[in-house]
């Protein structure tokens, strides 16, 4: 916020907050600012006559409404890239926090149980089959991780990548039951809503854990639940959910979830290189200069 209050008049949310304020300002409103998890319905847009662009910090933009966006003509730009390592690195922190128990076994030690004898045994990540759905730059990241691992790797996404040394499966239903560990990166939006049903989590099955580092939009939310509280898959490891920051009670009542508050891409050092690639975006289009980074369909 700062550098962008160095450089322009920045209105913090008032469309949220200051209908008055709003109003009077909104003529006059040349961009917008936001975050992955930001809406920007064409609604907001038609409230805004002089929108030039708008610059998302993070890489998913499936609040942003591209297809009003491109109709005013009006670029939208995200930051790809610079949070790949920091995702990936959660989506394996989840994994090993869910199979092998650590938040619990923290617990354990802090609430005096190990004076009872020692924690049931666990689950081995290390060589076991991992299902990647949406083999994106993230994705890769994470493929990467786990072939340090010995982790046999598999995915599914739009399309098979013919350079990708994986083995591709057309569907997550079929990737899920060849699948120890189905790990969700795909982009959130209308085409990947509950992508994640009752039948994927069935071919997971009992011994499978779901890790989401992608939208809680992904998953059916309540057939996960489901599953989880009947034992139809193993565990979850979750960073986002449907209605942020709003988890279920279920949800935080079970053994078998380890919980993030959406947070795979919040270090000081990503999150500072994210800001400083929005903004130079924003500054980039008023100086009549390229964009850095135009999300895809704006290429
Ligand atoms: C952040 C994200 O939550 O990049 C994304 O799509 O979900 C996260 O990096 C958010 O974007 C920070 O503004």
């Amino acid at each position: 916020m700062a550098p962008l209050q160095l450089a322009y008049t920045v209105h913090d949310r008032i469309h949220e907050t200051d209908a008055a304020a709003f109003s009077q300002a909104a003529p006059r409103i040349r961009a917008i600012a936001g975050g992955g998890e930001s809406r920007v319905p064409r609604a907001l847009m038609d409230q805004l006559p002089a929108l030039e662009m708008i610059s998302v910090m993070g890489v998913g933009y499936d609040g942003v409404d591209v297809t009003a966006a491109l109709e005013r003509r009006v670029p939208v730009t995200h930051t790809p890239g610079v949070l790949n390592e920091d995702v990936a690195d959660l989506a394996i922190g989840l994994m090993l926090s869910v199979a092998r128990r650590i938040p619990q076994a923290d617990q354990y030690v802090r609430t005096g149980q190990w004076l009872n004898g020692p924690m049931p045994l666990a689950c081995k990540v290390s060589g076991a089959r991992l299902g990647i759905v949406g083999l994106g730059r993230i994705g890769q990241a994470i493929a990467d991780r786990a072939r340090a691992f010995n982790m046999s790797i598999a995915y599914t996404a739009r399309h098979q990548k013919p350079d990708a040394p994986y083995r591709y499966y057309a569907s997550a239903q079929a990737l899920a039951s060849e699948a120890d560990f189905l790990v969700l990166v795909t982009p959130g939006g209308a085409g990947t809503r509950e992508l994640v049903n009752a039948g994927v989590l069935k071919a997971l099955g009992p011994k499978g854990y779901l890790i989401n580092v992608a939208r809680g939009s992904v998953v059916d939310q309540s057939a996960l639940v489901d599953a989880l509280q009947k034992g139809l898959i193993a565990g979850a490891g979750l960073d986002v959910f449907e209605d942020e920051p709003n988890v279920p009670a279920a949800l935080r009542a079970m053994d078998n979830v380890v919980l993030t508050p959406h947070m795979a891409s919040a270090t000081l050092q990503t999150r500072q290189a994210m800001a400083d690639l929005a903004a130079a975006n924003l500054h980039a289009h008023f100086a009549s200069q390229p964009l850095l980074s135009p999300v895809p369909e704006c290429h």
